[in-house]
């Protein structure tokens, strides 16, 4: 695209599109899945729009296209990038670091220099996009220097900033030799979105002490005159999307043979999650072995099904975790299962949207047990699965999303004797008491979808008042 033509503009690590080979061998883009998107989308078309993001493989540059009324530009990143950029910074130091250090961060410095050259990069291209007084939303922990460096280059843009992981109290993120550079680069928004108002304070503490700026409340006011603002957007999925999918007769089918194909147990419980040691999927594991093993639940009655997606192959911890997990569900199944009867279906692989909301439709007990996670979109897409307001959801006291749907089963998933009985007390409750329960997580999930989040947050970046302008900016 030309330059300087967009009215909006989103930047993300990855493009909102994945190449594939057509069926005459030739390479398309499909939209990838997700509720970025979806919410996204709308905005973007009706603004002409651009989002900026790298396309997925390394060593290639590709020119700026178009793909169902969205301009896309593609950011090139080289192999030794990908590895010290994206696997490296942001997801073996700052993920882990942003989780509780539920795994050990690592520091290395030229992991730090090629997250500076690429969020440069990003920021440089966006830059040359954005229309004058346009607005700018970065998303998320891989670009947290995008929003001063984008700043410097073009004081006329509002820039939008929202973190979609936890940011980790005072504590743990002063391990970070760079605390106060990622502090400054998120400064550079107008507006600093997280998941959960306790994330949005221990910015706002962390900008008082470490960086010296006055702050009041969820404001940070700026020595050059500019303030800055930390709040809270839990984001939510495309909740009515997911019912109709949900609703279709191919899926419902699919969850009946889903069933007939399990031998039609008592209980299907079901996990589904990336394969990444955040989603506390060991444990989970070790509860529901540990009650078939007692004699809590019987093995002809009860089965889990476990989808781990494939994730970060590459990075070190992710390797131990998907041996241990391999480990794990062959004991479980070696130690209790029977010819025809394994407790545990464990699914390597990634499916379909069809598939998941024919798993969702086929669960009667959803098992969501993060150590720690900033808000978690399989929670509540299984509630949005649940017209009939039956199935039960057990969900970590950790995930953000327990802050929102409070009538699941709450769990501390460090703890394994209270997920046991959690998990029984689900399997055991009578159908009346989980659709009430059922019932207030819908109202919940229905009424606060994706779409409501990216509103919220635009407006009110929009309607902050330039303090260098006459008048306010148009909302
Ligand atoms: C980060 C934060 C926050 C999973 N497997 C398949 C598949 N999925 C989809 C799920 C869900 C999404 O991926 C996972 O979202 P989560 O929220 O559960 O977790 P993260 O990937 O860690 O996401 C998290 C989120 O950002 C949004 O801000 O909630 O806390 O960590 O939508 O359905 N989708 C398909 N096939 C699969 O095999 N199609």
């Amino acid at each position: 695209m030309a330059s300087g033509l967009a009215e909006f503009v989103v930047i993300a690590n990855r493009l909102p599109v994945d190449r594939i080979i057509g069926p005459d061998g030739e390479t398309m883009w499909r939209k990838s899945p997700g509720g970025l998107v979806t919410a996204l989308e709308p905005v973007i078309r009706r603004n002409g729009g651009a989002w900026i993001g790298w396309h997925g493989a390394a060593n290639e540059k590709l020119a700026p296209f178009s793909y169902e009324g969205m301009n896309l530009i593609p950011v090139p990143l080289s192999d030794e990038e990908v590895e010290d950029y994206y696997e490296g910074f942001s997801n073996a130091t700052l993920w882990p670091l942003y989780h509780d250090v539920v795994a050990p961060p690592e520091f290395h410095r030229e992991w730090w220099d090629a997250y500076v050259r690429v969020n440069r990069r990003f920021a440089e291209r966006a830059a040359k996009v954005a229309k004058k007084d346009g607005t700018v939303w970065v998303q998320d922990y891989q670009l947290q220097l995008v929003p001063s460096m984008l700043r410097e280059l073009r004081p006329d843009l509002k820039i939008g900033f929202f973190l979609h992981i936890p940011f980790p109290p005072t504590e743990l993120f002063q391990q970070l030799p760079w605390r106060r550079q990622i502090l400054e680069g998120l400064l550079g928004a107008d507006l600093v979105g997280f998941q959960m108002p306790g994330a949005a304070q221990n910015f706002v503490r962390l900008v008082r002490q470490r960086v010296g700026h006055k702050t009041h409340r969820d404001t940070v006011y700026l020595p050059d005159g500019r303030s800055v603002l930390a709040k809270a957007y839990p984001i939510s999925i495309d909740a009515a999307g997911f019912e109709e999918l949900a609703r279709t007769p191919s899926v419902l089918a699919r969850a009946a043979e889903i069933r007939e194909s399990l031998g039609n147990p008592k209980t299907l419980l079901l996990g589904i999650d990336r394969l990444d040691y955040t989603k506390g999927l060991r444990q989970r594991l070790r509860a529901f072995g540990e009650l078939i093993t007692e004699g809590a639940l019987h093995v002809d009655d009860a089965v889990f099904v476990q989808v781990a997606t494939p994730s970060r192959e590459r990075v070190n911890q992710y390797k131990i975790l998907r041996d241990d997990i391999n480990r794990l569900v062959g004991r479980i199944n070696g130690d209790v299962g029977r010819i025809g009867q394994q407790p545990v279906t464990y699914l390597h692989a990634s499916y379909p949207r069809e598939e998941m909301a024919a798993l969702y439709r086929a669960a009667d007990v959803m098992v969501v047990t993060p150590l720690r996670d900033g808000m978690n979109l399989v929670a509540k897409e299984y509630v949005a699965c649940r017209f009939d307001d039956r199935g039960a959801l057990v969900l970590s006291e950790f995930a953000g999303a327990a802050s929102e749907l409070k009538s699941a089963y709450t769990v501390n998933p460090h703890d394994i004797n209270g997920m046991k009985q959690m998990l029984l007390a689900a399997i055991n409750a009578s159908p009346r008491e989980n659709a009430r329960r059922m019932k207030a997580m819908r109202r919940q999930v229905m009424e606060n979808d994706i779409e409501l989040w990216a509103g919220n947050f635009l407006r009110e970046l929009n309607a902050i008042r330039d303090p260098h302008a006459k008048n306010p900016r148009p909302v």
